[in-house]
């Protein structure tokens, strides 16, 4: 469904917001795209291009879901965790076992996680991938369980989860510190969830691609190529999961895409505050979790900061130099609560610049720098505004204080959240849509967002809105 915006009477000098009704409607609509996308015990993506689980995708889901169906919210992050592996790592794939092979690729045959996995300790119960996704589960579980603490408590919910978000982050920050600095490093560009962003051309070069006649994509079959990473990328991307797959997912042996990405770590930071904040909540000491959250922030800066660009930067571990590509993961520490005022203030400033555009040209955050000669708007990760990043940015804002730049961010996501069919992406101009449409943390992120803009005004409580439909219990056939 596609909603008109309707205004309140706003100041000349501002955007005009959301009304009590149409942040309604965004969520109503919001809901329909999750009761779709609901599979039983957690959400895909897109019905279509995505119809697994995927990690960080599920965590954004559960920050909207929480609102409508908290139960339901507590089930997705639970579900993902039903397949963590034994040394700590969450999957960025649990793959549907009814879902065709050929529905996606690479799917659990070439990842083969229930045997190349057994040393590191893969589920055998399920197939999943074996590389991992930015850490926004600590952050997604603490919310949830901020919005419903009475059912939360019911549940056991975080009493259940801690251990294993602890081992989580424990994973990520003994064995994935490759580069010794504090901080986890990535070792394929999907890792870093922005996958064909051009901060990784420089590393990708040195990886030869697999062989084109060795797979099938299957992203063709749903959206436009030229929308989708290209031939030689995927070729790169096949190339370097075979690799860790044959090395039977082994973070010991050398790797030839090793990189500290400030969007991960900047999520694994705010991953740290929550953690530290569920241990509060369960009567357990959480100095340590206080201490890891410092020491990270201080990483941060000292790894990835670039005084030059006012923006932080990837690492690249192969000659320990900054990659110089400027993209929307260097803004993302701004959701670090430790975050210096002055580095906070400096990203706020670099936010709004010509390299980014906010509130300039664009009214969503593009993915990469729009002066850079490599920028596409149309492209994944390449230039588009995706919802996350948005959901992302605007918190950040808001914990730093910039709250004008968090409001007119939030009242544009809403609004073309719903406008453009819960799109998965956006050029960040005209925000024309992009890839698919009914997407699953467009319309979470959304509910999120107007949820705020409701409670801001008063306006009925979120309860008080329809749940999402009922269980869908089947799963597209491929294709
Ligand atoms: C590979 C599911 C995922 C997102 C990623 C996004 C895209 C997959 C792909 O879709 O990645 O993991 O096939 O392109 O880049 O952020 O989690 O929505």
């Amino acid at each position: 469904m596609r909603t008109r915006l309707l205004t309140t009477g706003a100041r000349p000098d501002q955007r005009p917001e959301p009304t009590t009704a149409h942040a309604r409607a965004v969520v109503h609509a919001a809901a329909r795209v999750l009761g779709a996308n609901w599979t039983g015990a957690s959400t895909v993506p897109s019905r279509r291009l995505y119809p697994h689980q995927w990690s960080w995708d599920s965590a954004f889901v559960a920050i909207g879901l929480r609102h409508l169906a908290p139960a339901r919210a507590r089930r997705e992050l639970r579900s993902l965790f039903a397949a963590q592996w034994d040394d700590g790592r969450v999957p960025h794939i649990v793959f549907h076992p009814d879902v065709p092979e050929g529905a996606y690729f690479p799917g659990p045959g070439f990842w083969r996680s229930s045997t190349a996995g057994t040393g590191r300790g893969a589920p055998r119960s399920a197939e999943t991938s074996g590389i991992v996704q930015p850490p926004v589960h600590a952050l997604a579980a603490w919310l949830v369980h901020r919005s419903d603490p009475a059912g939360s408590e019911r549940e056991g919910f975080l009493a259940g989860l801690y251990r294993p978000l602890l081992a989580w982050q424990r994973y990520l920050t003994d064995v994935r510190d490759l580069g010794g600095g504090g901080l986890a490093s990535i070792v394929h560009p999907w890792e870093s969830g922005m996958d064909n962003s051009p901060a990784w051309d420089r590393p990708l070069a040195r990886v030869a691609p697999a062989d084109p006649g060795g797979f099938r994509r299957a992203d063709l079959n749903h959206g436009s190529a030229g929308d989708r990473p290209t031939d030689l990328d995927y070729g790169r991307y096949v190339a370097l999961a075979a690799a860790y797959r044959d090395d039977r997912y082994d973070d010991t042996a050398p790797r030839r895409f090793a990189v500290e990405d400030p969007g991960f770590n900047a999520l694994l930071a705010a991953s740290d505050h929550a953690l530290a904040d569920i241990a509060g909540a369960l009567g357990r000491d959480a100095t340590g979790h206080r201490a890891l959250a410092t020491a990270r922030a201080e990483s941060l800066l000292e790894r990835l900061w670039d005084e030059r660009t006012g923006l932080f930067h990837a690492r690249d571990l192969h000659d320990d130099r900054l990659l110089p590509a400027r993209g929307a993961a260097g803004l993302l520490p701004l959701i670090v609560p430790g975050l210096p005022a002055a580095t906070a203030d400096r990203l706020h400033r670099t936010l709004i610049g010509p390299h980014f555009g906010l509130g300039g040209g664009c009214r969503m955050v593009p993915s990469h720098d729009l002066l850079a000669p490599e920028h596409d708007p149309a492209r994944y990760w390449r230039g588009p505004a995706w919802f996350n990043i948005a959901w992302l940015v605007e918190r950040g804002l808001r914990l730093h204080g910039a709250l004008r730049t968090a409001d007119d961010l939030r009242t544009t996501a809403v609004t073309v959240a719903a406008g453009s069919g819960f799109a998965e992406y956006l050029d960040p101009r005209t925000l024309g849509a992009h890839g698919a449409r009914d997407f699953s943390w467009t319309a979470a992120l959304a509910v999120d967002l107007a949820v705020a803009v409701l409670g801001e005004r008063g306006a009925a409580p979120p309860a008080a809105l329809p749940a999402p439909e009922a269980t869908v219990a089947r799963l597209p056939p491929g294709p």
